[in-house]
């Protein structure tokens, strides 16, 4: 009988076709969450010292507008660069370069520096969603544009450089590399099944019901049975859309409501500003339809034990491949356990 709860295994990533290596044993006691009384980050509504409250000078001098609800703008630092032109290297098919062409901004999900994602209502966090739409699809009527990447780093520990809630947007000439190997997982499961991956996948766990933290009318945030982080989550459209512009107003709300819900219930389990890297995974563009792709967006949050002790991923991770003691099922439970009332405000 194969047992989850004792004997170490290993669970297959579907998205990536990569394994991951389970030590439920180790864990035998779960640990419910040790709050520690981590300094509480109270911070001003406007900081005149931030690059991205309204008003303010950035970097390079550039003032911001005075931005009522979320503001975008082209990065400062852009990793990518727009007029760059493309060209191929290769020496023997052993030292092989390309140049990469993109476009990199900044948004910011509200003129309020002292708010978290979590912390915003649920129109504000509609408004950051609407937003989301409206570049994807002005960066898309590019056509060297193949791949539109909307994320989010949040806390110091994940290297975000400011606590005031913003994200990012690279968009760029190429595939890069996760979805790369998604765009295989998922086509190879479409020829063979005529549908989708995630479609399939979804309804397992909703069967199961074992990992599933939020269940709405149009989303579903689950851990998924592959998670590499302590509380790694994926959210999953229920419609099978290839990329953000197929939303609906309905379902940016839904949307809206889903990503409130989840980063309420993560501050909730240490009574800290929970950090995550997160962010979506859709479509390529500007290279035919996409019909095995089905829009999700991933949380890597790195916490394990407390609002300190994190998860490295060092060692037997980095030259074998990730290693949990927690299981997903573990972990689903403790994010079904919180209150989706923030912390801050019992
Ligand atoms: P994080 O998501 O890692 O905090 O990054 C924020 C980005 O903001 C970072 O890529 C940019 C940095 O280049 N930035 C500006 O564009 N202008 C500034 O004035 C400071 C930071
Ligand atoms: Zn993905």
């Amino acid at each position: 009988m194969f047992s989850f709860l004792d004997q170490p295994h290993t669970r297959i990533n579907l998205l990536t076709g990569e394994k991951i290596l389970v030590s439920p044993h180790r864990s035998k006691r779960p640990w419910q969450g040790q709050v520690e009384d981590a300094a509480t980050d109270e911070r001003p509504q406007y900081d005149p010292k931030c690059y991205l409250c309204p008003g303010n000078a950035r970097a390079d001098g550039t003032m911001n507008p005075d931005y009522k609800d979320s503001f975008v703008f082209v990065n400062d630092f852009s990793a990518l660069l727009e007029d760059s032109t493309l060209e191929k290297y290769n020496e023997e098919d052993l030292l092989q370069a390309e140049t990469e062409k993109g476009i990199c901004k900044v948004i910011s999900f509200t003129p309020r520096h002292d708010l978290t994602l979590p912390e915003m209502d649920t129109e504000s966090i509609k408004a950051v969603v609407d937003l989301w739409q409206r570049e994807f699809e002005e960066l898309a009527q590019k056509d060297w544009i193949k791949y539109i990447q909307i994320f989010e780093n949040k806390g110091a520990i994940m290297g975000c450089s400011n606590p005031h809630p913003h994200g990012q947007i690279w968009a760029q000439s190429s595939l890069p590399v996760e979805i790369q190997k998604e765009s295989i997982q998922l086509k190879k499961y479409y020829q063979e099944k005529g549908k989708s991956l995630l479609s399939a996948y979804l309804e397992v766990e909703l069967k199961k019901g074992e990992r599933i933290i939020v269940d709405n009318e149009h989303f579903v945030a689950l851990v998924p049975f592959w998670a590499a982080w302590p509380y790694e989550t994926l959210v999953i459209s229920k419609r099978h859309i290839t990329n953000i512009l197929e939303f609906t107003e309905d379902e940016k709300m839904d949307l809206a409501k889903t990503l409130q819900e989840l980063t309420i219930r993560y501050d909730n389990i240490f009574k800290t500003s929970f950090p995550y890297s997160a962010g979506m995974h859709q479509a390529p563009i500007n290279n035919g339809d996409q019909p095995a792709w089905h829009w999700h967006m991933h949380f890597y949050p790195p916490l394990l034990r407390s609002a300190t002790v994190k998860k490295f991923m060092v060692g037997y991770e980095m030259l074998a491949n990730p290693q949990r003691d927690i299981t997903p099922e573990y972990a689903a439970e403790v994010l079904r356990n919180q209150s989706t009332t923030h912390y801050k405000q019992k």
